[in-house]
């Protein structure tokens, strides 16, 4: 009994590590501390789990900057069709949801799943952070990559930026299965009653 309950307990151990090794992290951009109003290059200095491409920054906005950390105190700016990705553990099938808050320039700033476009912003320009709509994806496979990618420079020279912070995954519960269960549960119940009636 007592060697059962230890397997059971390092198997648990087990899962956990294995599902922990590659988790969604950091959706926060906290992992790096920075001085009030400090910021450094993303592509030099990483954050946990992430990759930055091109100009990316993280930021602590406790200068009291107009577009702030909406969680903790850093968040993420990269300019000119620059990106960062995070590729994370997901089960194939499961349905995911993204939220995240984010400002922008003028342009088109898009956030993809695996190199698909899963939500873009088109003009207007967004001045202060706000929570995006975000969306559902589901997963293809044992990992997927997550990435957000700044507007294209703008005709004119002006900077196409794109502005993140306080980024969730979370599994979206399976519905259907979940209200068929139910509905089960309902009907044995049901009969039950008739039989004993
Ligand atoms: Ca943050």
């Amino acid at each position: 009994m007592q060697t059962r309950r230890l397997v059971a307990a390092a198997l648990t151990c087990v899962a956990a590590t294995c599902a922990n090794a590659a988790a969604f992290t950091d959706g926060s951009f906290e992992s790096l501390v920075l001085g009030d109003g400090q910021q450094r290059q993303a592509t030099l200095v990483p954050l946990d789990g992430w990759t930055a491409t091109g100009t990316v920054f993280v930021k602590n906005t406790l200068d009291g900057e107009q577009r702030g950390a909406t969680d903790g105190n850093n968040l993420v700016f990269m300019d000119n069709g620059s990106s960062m990705t995070q590729v994370f553990d997901t089960v194939a099938g499961q349905s995911y949801h993204v939220r995240f808050d984010y400002s922008k320039n003028r342009g088109t700033p898009v956030v993809l799943i695996d190199g698909q476009v899963a939500e873009s912003f088109a003009d207007p320009v967004v001045p202060s952070m706000a929570t995006a709509p975000g969306f559902d994806f589901v997963a293809s496979g044992a990992s997927t990559a997550l990435t957000f990618m700044a507007p294209a420079q703008h005709a004119n020279g002006s900077i196409g930026r794109l502005f993140v912070d306080n980024v969730a995954v979370s599994p979206v519960p399976e519905a259907p299965g979940a209200a068929m269960f139910a509905v089960g549960a309902l009907l044995l119940g049901g009969l039950g009653r008739r039989r004993r009636a």
